[in-house]
């Protein structure tokens, strides 16, 4: 008998500002895998507003994972993002070593920082155990930033080549990821530059620079591409979808003149994503 696939989601959950869990649930169901989200954090706000209220949510997250445990629930994937505390980034380790099978994909998106900037929740000792976490990762999906880090490189100041950017991607698999998709990297014409390493070969796409950053693109892209994979398509197809709904919707958002910290109005085209 068919079972659907299921995808265990483990990131925050913010009530306002369209980020992480509130994008990524809708967009893993609208392409029908079962979403089955693990909060590692509560918000009313995400942390781009100027004030927030955050309830850490370390604590809860043994008791949550134990259950899921004594419940014998399985799953065909594990997608990770923000994380609130090195801790947390060991109980993932330790959901890995549990509930990852050899048929379990996980999909590790480092969310780390932007735009040469590591967000300031991001301690030393936080960005070492994220490179451990790449050991285990199928498909690990940063921007350029957390590309960097990851590396443990610094930011390139002006445009890097596609050489360089073949090579950062290739250098992420030498450390321990299956595959490697580096998003959102501008080149000199001002268009995105999105490289993808799989399987010893790397290629880029392209897409043209829509307006300006907003919240919850990359945990979009990240739904996405994993949702996508899971039902069985290729990477560059994956992340080719990602894109196109990405910039839709980027587009309506201008139209509508949302800002950053308003998030992707992802709801417009939700029914269309298949
Ligand atoms: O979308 C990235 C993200 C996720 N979670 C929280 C954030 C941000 C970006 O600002 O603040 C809480």
């Amino acid at each position: 008998m068919k079972r659907q696939k299921r995808l265990a989601v483990i990131n925050d959950l913010s009530g306002f500002g369209r980020c992480s869990l509130t994008v990524e649930l809708p967009l893993i169901s609208a392409l029908k895998v079962v979403a089955c989200p693990f909060p590692t954090a509560i918000l009313s706000v995400h942390t781009a507003w100027p004030d927030f209220y955050l309830d850490d949510y370390t604590e809860r997250m043994r008791p949550y994972m134990e259950n899921w445990k004594r419940n014998g629930i399985t799953f065909d994937g594990v997608l990770t993002g923000f994380f609130g505390s090195t801790e947390q980034i060991q109980i993932v380790v330790d959901f890995l070593k549990d509930f990852k099978k050899d048929d379990t994909m996980f999909f590790f998106d480092p969310v780390m920082g932007d735009n040469g900037r590591i967000y300031p929740s991001y301690t030393k000792e936080m960005c070492r155990a994220m490179r451990e976490l790449l050991h285990h990762a199928d498909i690990v999906l940063p921007n350029l930033t957390e590309a960097c880090e990851l590396l443990d490189r610094g930011y390139p100041a002006g445009v890097i080549s596609d050489a360089e950017l073949l090579d950062m991607a290739a250098e992420l698999t030498a450390r321990g990821a299956k595959a490697a998709v580096v998003t959102g990297v501008p080149d000199e014409e001002g268009d995105l530059r999105i490289v993808i390493h799989e399987a010893g070969r790397g290629s880029i796409l392209r897409t043209e620079q829509l307006g300006n950053e907003i919240t919850g693109t990359g945990d979009a892209f990240a739904a996405i591409v994993s949702a996508s994979v899971l039902q069985g398509e290729d990477l560059t197809h994956a992340v080719q979808k990602a894109m196109n709904f990405i910039s839709k919707t980027m587009r309506y958002a201008e139209e509508i003149g949302i800002t950053r910290p308003y998030g992707l109005p992802f709801e417009e085209y939700l029914t269309e994503l298949k």
